[in-house]
């Protein structure tokens, strides 16, 4: 399907330091692509209630990645999807009266213009699951042939004894050391039937569901029916990026069992001498990257919860959407969250400073009359060369944002660099600040942050 427009890059001068992301799996920092092309898959959005704050946050931390990808010189193939068929969308449909397919298409279109003002760039590949059924299918016959699948009254389910190296994402052995008690415990919590009767083992999964009276359905090697959650996953990420890829990108719901099962698929569907697998021999991503969640009024922002603040509606509301980037890069993509009224007042005023700071006859007064953000924290935070004026240097500035970038993608202290630079431009004598730094401090925010000052 059609993805969005792509808002301008500024090329930046010099070349980007190469990215490093936390590996979910090892816990360990780890090279973020290995060659000349990089590859991430992204899980997309179930199109309903979409965009809130906490979608946002996930995917403008995927943006990232990507915009750190191309400055360091890589070549970025992104393949996401949209669930536009599963459970929880016809349940929404059902209980609001709505046709699924038109409420789907409706919540992606809204997604599309939300993650555009959010100047977020394209995937390559936006693929929805029901144009992918074909995909789907082919992946699942693979699995059938490989003796993977049995039936349970109709439904096909995926033998998780089928790969030795399940669990190898949230496992006892891994970094996040889940045990098996708490893997069945988060499956029933997260679209799982681990208490099922009649399958081989509580974390197996469905892989093609049997139609059910009333429910949209396509016929399939396996009868009629709709396809399960984690193959459609596996299926389009092999599909777009081959058997090996460089990052598999969600928030944190998502690494038991949607990532450990759709890695777990692509192991048994791809496994060598399936061309295309990785060199050392992995299947799936090389790496898992895990956003936090953000919570609102006490609790994680969900659509199941309805504790929801929608990109469009502050959008509507006049909230500059630059003010919506700002407020989710001062947090960590890795730590968990609260939006509140104070966290965008203070990206507000944080805009309207950098604002301030590279308007054409800088310096000018800031716009909002006193900064909430401690500009002591930040000029400690950025140990940048600084110009005669007290103004650090703007390639310093750039510099120290693309380390900082660079090391697990450390938004807060990209900020706290660009912070330090307007602090100083604001407090220094009118006309100390050329044209051409100050050009480039808004190239920086732009072409690394995705922020149009
Ligand atoms: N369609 C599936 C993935 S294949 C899905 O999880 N859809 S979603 O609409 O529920 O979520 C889309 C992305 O937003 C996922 O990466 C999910 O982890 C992330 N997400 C959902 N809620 C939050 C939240 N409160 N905070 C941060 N990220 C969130
Ligand atoms: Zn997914």
């Amino acid at each position: 399907m059609d993805a969005w427009r792509a808002a301008d890059v500024p090329v930046l001068p010099g070349r980007g330091v190469e990215l490093r992301l936390r590996n979910t799996a090892t816990g360990k920092l780890t090279a973020a692509a290995t060659g000349h092309k990089a590859s991430l898959y992204a899980c997309g959005i179930t199109p309903y209630d979409a965009t809130h704050i906490g979608h946002a946050a996930t995917f403008t931390a995927w943006d990232l990645l990507v915009r750190a990808w191309l400055d360091a010189g890589h070549e970025v193939t992104y393949a996401q999807n949209v669930t536009d068929i599963d459970d929880p969308l016809l349940e929404r449909a059902e209980r609001d009266g709505d046709d699924w397919w038109e409420l789907a298409v409706r919540e992606t279109e809204r997604y599309r213009r939300d993650m555009e003002a959010l100047r977020v760039l394209p995937p390559t590949y936006l693929v929805g699951a029901v144009e992918a059924l074909p995909v789907i299918n082919r992946f699942a016959e693979r699995l059938a042939a490989r003796g993977a699948l049995y039936d349970l009254d109709g439904d096909v389910y995926f033998a998780r004894g089928a790969d030795p190296a399940f669990g190898s994402l949230a496992g006892p052995e891994t970094a996040c050391g889940l045990s098996l008690a708490q893997l069945t415990m988060l499956s029933a919590e997260r679209g799982g039937d681990p208490d099922r009767p009649g399958k081989k083992d509580p974390l197996d999964a469905v892989v093609w569901r049997a139609e059910r009276p009333g429910e949209p359905a396509w016929d399939s090697h396996f009868g009629r029916g709709r396809p399960g959650w984690h193959v459609e996953c596996a299926a389009i990420a092999t599909e777009y990026l081959g058997a090996a890829f460089d990052v598999q990108a969600g928030g944190s719901d998502l690494v038991f069992p949607h990532h450990e099962l759709s890695a777990s698929h692509a192991r048994v569907a791809c496994a060598p001498p399936t061309p295309g697998a990785g060199a050392e021999g992995h299947v799936f991503a090389r790496l898992y990257a895990h956003s936090g969640m953000v919570a609102y009024q006490g609790a994680k922002m969900s659509k199941s919860l309805g504790n929801l603040v929608f990109v469009s509606r502050l959008r509507e509301s006049g909230v500059d959407p630059m003010a919506i980037r700002l407020a989710i890069a001062a947090h960590h993509y890795r730590a968990d969250w609260e939006w509140t009224d104070g966290v965008l007042a203070e990206a507000e005023s944080r805009l309207s400073r950098w604002r301030a700071a590279t308007a054409p006859a800088s310096p000018a007064a800031p716009a909002s009359p006193a900064s909430v953000v401690s500009p002591a924290s930040h000029l400690a935070a950025a140990p940048v060369a600084a110009t005669s004026a007290g103004v650090p240097a703007a390639e310093a500035v750039l510099q120290t944002v693309r380390e900082r970038l660079a090391g697990d993608l450390d938004a807060p202290g990209a900020l706290a660099a660009i912070d330090a630079w307007a602090d100083a431009v604001l407090s220094a004598p009118p006309g100390s600040v050329q044209p051409d730094p100050v050009r480039l401090i808004r190239d920086t925010a732009d072409a690394l942050l995705g922020v149009a000052l």
